[in-house]
């Protein structure tokens, strides 16, 4: 599962990499649908964990960290927001150049409430790297995994007005959570008062970043780092000296003149875009750090892959690991669309209720109605149904 999760995101970033630029079109990107859901978030030491966040109402789920939001310089975006959990939350545009109205602060903007729906508008006037989240009762709604990244690319495959060419981007969002807050979301902390368990790079961390998240490029090209942080620690990256890193960007603006790093802060909030162009045969890492930002010690390192191009594994078939469930709502039995491998069917709590070791179709008449997650290890996310039982 591991290598074909490799393959797959290898793959994705040759697509990405055959068509390096679009042309400058200055159109409308079609309005997005958000839903704000609960769900399950499964971390790399199989701990399952409540979480609240944002998806696609077209994917029926949400993800830690909520989906890459994609722009170019110009474009007048609309993004709906259905609010479908028993939460209210925001969209709030960390670092756009958005009027106070579209901000998604509660005092200065407005709520969705449960089952309300909103819609934010700006124009995504500035290339750069930008975060969303949502900011009511800031602190634990972080936690709870309500967060994504926002990339502005400029049209021309450029990073800014005058700035340097790039092969392809690779987003990178830092960010942590506490245990005893998703499994009791009852109240706001103050920020210093949320002491992380789980260190996360795109919601991955540990041996779950090994496969999934490489990055890769032909000798002589850069790879963008859109770097982002939603972390309660201080993030600090450790770049190799082979992969040449400079920092162009900072808070989505031009960093005059550019500079090479080899150490770099990030605190929370904060986002930073940086050029990597490994050498040729580099296999290394980028060591991700979280430092407590209380007791100023080094909590956990992460590593981000890093491969010249021409050593990654040769192309096989390219399939998107959905899974899909049906029918949905179901009454008696479900059937998946891939094979599953040591499920879990868990409720909205977090508990195991259902459990087994593979096939595609499950019993589920034990089950009273209801919201439940399909959980298994042929696939990360955990996949949300309903079951619904006659009078
Ligand atoms: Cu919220």
């Amino acid at each position: 599962m591991r290598i074909y999760t490799l393959l797959s995101i290898f793959i994705a970033l040759l697509t990405v990499a055959q068509s390096p630029t679009k042309t400058s079109a200055q159109t409308s990107p079609p309005p997005l649908m958000f839903t704000g859901m609960d769900g399950i978030h499964v971390l790399d030491d199989g701990m399952e964990l409540p979480i609240w966040g944002y998806g696609l109402s077209a994917e029926g789920y949400i993800t830690l960290p909520g989906p890459l939001l994609e722009y170019e310089v110009g474009d007048e975006v609309n993004l709906a927001f259905v609010n479908n959990s028993s939460e209210s939350h925001t969209i709030h545009l960390h670092g756009l150049d958005v009027n106070q109205a579209n901000d998604g602060v509660p005092s200065t903007s407005f709520i969705v409430v449960q089952d309300g729906t909103g819609a934010y508008s700006f124009t995504s006037s500035e290339a750069g790297t930008f975060l969303y989240h949502c900011h009511v009762t800031t602190t634990l709604h972080l936690t709870m995994g309500m967060y994504g990244m926002i990339l502005v690319r400029h049209p021309d495959g450029i990073l800014f007005e005058g700035g340097p060419t790039y092969f392809t981007d690779a987003p990178l969002l830092f960010s942590d959570l506490e245990i005893a807050t998703n499994l009791a979301p009852v109240q706001s902390y103050p920020f210093h008062d949320i002491r992380p368990d789980y260190f996360m790079v795109n919601g991955l961390s540990g041996s779950q970043l090994e496969t999934n998240e490489i990055l890769s490029a032909p000798v002589g090209e850069s790879i963008a780092l859109r770097l982002g942080s939603m972390a309660y620690t201080r993030t600090r990256l450790i770049f190799p000296a082979e992969l040449g890193a400079t920092c162009w960007m900072s808070d989505g603006r031009a960093v005059e003149p550019s500079f090479a790093v080899d150490t770099l802060d990030i605190y929370p909030g904060e986002r930073f875009t940086v050029l990597i162009s490994p050498e040729e045969n580099f296999d290394g890492v980028i060591e991700v750090q979280s430092w407590d930002m209380v007791d100023r010690v080094l909590a956990n390192s992460n590593y981000v892959r890093v491969r010249d191009s021409a050593l990654a594994l040769p192309e096989i078939e390219n399939n998107r690991l959905e899974m899909n469930i049906f029918p949905n709502p179901a009454t008696d039995f479900i059937e998946v669309s891939m094979d599953l491998k040591n499920w879990k069917i868990l409720n909205s709590a977090g508990s195991t209720l259902l459990k087994g070791n593979n096939g595609r179709r499950i019993d589920v008449s034990t089950l009273q109605s209801g919201t439940y997650w399909l959980h298994d290890e042929n696939h990360r996310r955990a996949t949300k149904f309903i079951v619904v039982k006659s009078l």
